[in-house]
């Protein structure tokens, strides 16, 4: 019944993610930094969060905000310096909560030194990179296709080129190398005795390439049998672990891109030695068709399917339902016009009721809608407009092209936090570097912390809930039947048995027997419907 699994403490521990560009602005930049982070940090602590995972805050040239790193040792200046990080950590840390840093080694930044060094022919660091010559008939190495929509090559202009599976920007390295290897390690020592938590790593399966032939001609990321979850890449992540990993108290979680359960369960169970646990993306899925840029309606079966799949068949779980690459979940599986608190709120339920280690997103906690931006001119997200290229190329109409790219830029999680009903939401004193949401007028933390019924206040008491309660931090789960839209589960140890009920739609929903004490929820007891549950009603019930 209980978890047969080690308790270690990040599996009762509840993560915070911060996009440091969008979080708080200390100098009037426009953009978010460390000292604001700071800042904060008493919020952070009253809303309950163990642990900080920062998006990346080291040296970089912003091709894609921070992804790619010229310097794994240094600070961006936007952010401030390794003083204010070393600050950050150590007051965190008095708070107690610590500081998961983001890993990203499957690519560099093209200025990185290594990079730079390579492109001078130097041959040590040549060979940090994958550089190829095009085919006989002058056409790139390979047809494989990006992560960002094009194809993987750029031309490092002595006749060769080097391989991308994201921005040109972002050179792949080459894990083939034993030095690489060894230069990470020596990075993550170099974190690591900082005090840090862990890391979040960052498209971790993808490291090792079998092969660079030419891969089976797709709609999207043409080549992915050649690098996805290899074998190669599973025997780093196991190196990894034995050398670096094992000897500190720290934690990892894999972002694990088109991986089902089975791969999963290769990436991170407990008998691998590679990952704690990783994030799975088939819940995201539930409304779009193959690749994310491709929307489809949502539907709550196909979100309660794949995350009660993921319930059965992982031995621990990651559980988010938003991050800095994905739109807003209250616009995508809730109701921003109808039943934005109600909504809201039963997905914070929701995702801290399953089982498994949950990661709230920076404004999740206010039920932040996605972005209000009229069209490609107010978004800066690299992926976007690769892809809004890519559907010019391919004749889509323009308000097709645009209704896509609202829906699915990353932008739409980077607008910056709303702290206030001020001018700039209380980022900024200066103009911020995304545009603020219009709707920061009425859905900020000043708003809602003078309100003992809002979403800021129903998270606070649902993260307090979990931490006391053993069946939803360490119980065995079971899916119950239930009418279609309606997720029903038990979380259940052998002193603690709650029912979950969730309800996704906007419609009142005939719920399954009722029996047994409401513990908690998000509509007041009176004026209760005896069997039915109201839009988007969540409850936890006690058996
Ligand atoms: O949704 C996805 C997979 O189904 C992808 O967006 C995937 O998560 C993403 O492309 C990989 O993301 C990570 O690596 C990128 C960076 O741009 C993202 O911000 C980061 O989260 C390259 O480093
Ligand atoms: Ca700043």
């Amino acid at each position: 019944m209980e978890t047969k699994l080690q308790k270690n403490w990040w599996r009762s521990a509840v993560v915070y993610q911060i996009y440091p560009r969008s979080f708080c602005d200390s100098n009037g930049d426009g953009i978010g930094d460390i000292p604001g982070i700071v800042s904060k940090l008493p919020y952070l602590k009253e809303l309950g969060v163990d642990v900080i995972w920062l998006s990346p805050v080291y040296a970089s040239p912003n091709c894609d905000n921070g992804y790619d790193i010229s310097d794994y040792r240094a600070i961006h200046p936007d952010f401030g310096t390794m003083e204010d990080m070393d600050q950050l950590i150590r007051e965190a840390g008095r708070m107690g909560i610590r500081i998961l840093m983001d890993l990203v080694i499957n690519h560099t930044s093209d200025r990185h030194e290594w990079f730079q060094k390579a492109l001078a022919n130097d041959p040590v660091y040549r060979d940090y990179y994958i550089f190829r010559e095009g085919k006989a008939d002058g056409s790139l190495p390979n047809n494989w296709g990006s992560f960002f929509a094009g194809d993987v090559w750029e031309s490092a202009g002595d006749g060769t080129y080097y391989l991308h599976l994201f921005a040109p920007g972002q050179p792949d390295l080459n894990w083939h190398n034993p030095r690489v290897y060894e230069e990470v390690c020596d990075i993550l020592r170099f974190w690591l005795d900082k005090g840090i938590a862990g890391f979040r790593c960052d498209v971790i399966n993808v490291l090792y390439k079998n092969t660079l032939e030419d891969g089976k001609k797709q709609l999207a990321l043409t080549g992915k049998e050649h690098y996805l979850s290899t074998d190669g890449t599973h025997d780093i992540l196991q190196r990894l672990r034995r050398d670096v990993f094992s000897k500190y108290d720290c934690f990892t979680v894999g972002e694990t891109v088109l991986v089902d359960t089975k791969t999963a369960m290769k990436l991170c169970g407990s008998n691998r030695g590679e990952l704690d646990m990783v994030f799975g993306f088939e819940h995201m899925e539930a409304d779009q068709i193959g690749v994310k840029w491709f929307k489809t309606p949502y539907h709550p079966k196909r979100l309660i399917d794949a995350l009660d799949r993921w319930q059965r068949e992982m031995e621990w779980n990651a559980n988010y339902l938003e991050n800095h690459d994905q739109p807003r979940s209250v616009s995508r599986f809730g109701d921003v016009c109808g039943y934005h608190k109600e909504s809201a709120k039963m997905l914070c339920g929701l995702n801290l009721s399953l089982r498994g280690t949950p990661y709230i997103y920076e404004g999740e906690e206010i039920g932040m809608t996605n972005g209000d931006f009229s069209g490609l001119s107010e978004i800066q997200d690299v992926e976007s407009h690769n892809v809004y290229k890519m559907m010019c190329d391919l004749h889509f109409p323009a308000s097709v092209r645009d209704k896509l790219l609202l829906q699915t830029t990353r932008d739409n999680a980077r607008t910056p936090m709303q702290w206030t009903d001020e001018k700039y939401a209380g980022f900024s004193e200066g103009e911020p570097w995304l545009k603020v949401n219009a709707n920061h007028t009425w859905i900020n933390v000043e708003t809602q912390e003078r309100d003992p019924d809002s979403i800021l206040a129903f998270y606070r008491k649902m993260i307090a809930f979990r931490k006391n309660s053993d069946a939803l931090k360490w119980g065995d789960y079971r899916k119950f039947p239930s009418v279609s839209g309606v997720y029903v589960f038990r979380r259940r140890t052998r002193l603690e048995c709650l029912v979950i009920y969730a309800n996704l739609t906007p419609h009142r929903k005939k719920a399954p027997i009722f029996l047994g004490t409401c513990l908690f929820g998000n509509y007041p007891e009176e004026g209760r419907e005896e069997g039915w549950l109201r839009p988007y009603e969540f409850r936890i019930l006690q058996k």
